[in-house]
């Protein structure tokens, strides 16, 4: 049996991951092809327990460290569990947000070094990386509506940080995108979804190729 495909959506908040992780999981089970829709932080039950205590408005405010740490044990759990036996078995896993995501909001963010991060990421998850990242980028107007219609202008504890921790984190994921062109495609989001669904098949391209 062939080892499945990693495919992970990266992106601020509202970018439209979970719309499009969800888009193309119901395409590839269209195809005949086993796919697992998860996302992080969760996609298991211990990791969803930690992100209840990560993501809480209510919740107590972590450092930087502690959140690291934190988000790198619910991968870790997910990793184990989830993530790699449904690769083994050949099926596609698509995953709303990933290492990356530690890398941009704790890294960029929070001042955490990039090498600290991807440390963390080796002991936890054995620095397990995705087959594609797809980095979901709106323009800011735009998303930031379809956020207020959503939400009406509530935000996890992690949203809720002002602009400037958000441009930096936008920034981070630029830099990963331009550092590892081989691993990451830019896609617009700002568009209707069947356009950006239709994107995000064309990137996959040849990977779909090698399963047809
Ligand atoms: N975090 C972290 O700090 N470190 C880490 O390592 C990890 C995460 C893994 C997770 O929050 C938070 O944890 C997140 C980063 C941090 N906080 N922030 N920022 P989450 O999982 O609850 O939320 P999110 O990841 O930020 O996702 P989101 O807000 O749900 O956004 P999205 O998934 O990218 O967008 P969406 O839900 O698909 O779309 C947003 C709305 O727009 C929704 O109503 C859609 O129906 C609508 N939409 C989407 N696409 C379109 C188009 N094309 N046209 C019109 N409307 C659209």
């Amino acid at each position: 049996m062939a080892r499945g495909r990693f495919i992970v959506f990266e992106g601020g908040e509202g970018a439209g991951k979970s719309t499009q992780a969800a888009l193309l999981a119901e395409a590839l089970e269209g195809r005949g092809l086993e796919t697992v829709l998860t996302r992080e932080p969760g996609g298991t039950k211990g990791a969803e327990a930690i992100r209840r205590l990560l993501l809480d408005p209510e919740g107590q405010d972590w450092g930087p460290q502690a959140e690291a740490l934190l988000f790198a044990a619910a991968r870790s759990d997910h990793v184990a569990k989830l993530i790699r036996p449904s690769l083994e078995r050949g099926a596609w896993v698509i995953c709303d947000r990933f290492v990356d995501s530690t890398r941009a909001y704790q890294g960029g963010g929070g001042g955490l070094s990039d090498t600290d991060i991807l440390a963390l990421h080796r002991v936890g998850s054995g620095g397990l990386l995705p087959d594609m990242t797809i980095l979901l980028e709106g323009r800011a107007a735009i998303v930031a509506d379809r956020l207020a219609r959503r939400d009406g202008g509530e935000h996890d504890r992690i949203g809720g940080r002002d602009s400037a921790f958000h441009r930096k984190v936008a920034a981070a994921f630029r830099r990963f995108a331009e550092a590892e062109p081989e691993r990451f495609v830019r896609i617009d989001s700002s568009g209707p979804r069947e356009e950006t669904h239709q994107a995000v098949i064309d990137a996959l391209g040849s990977l779909l190729g090698q399963a047809a």
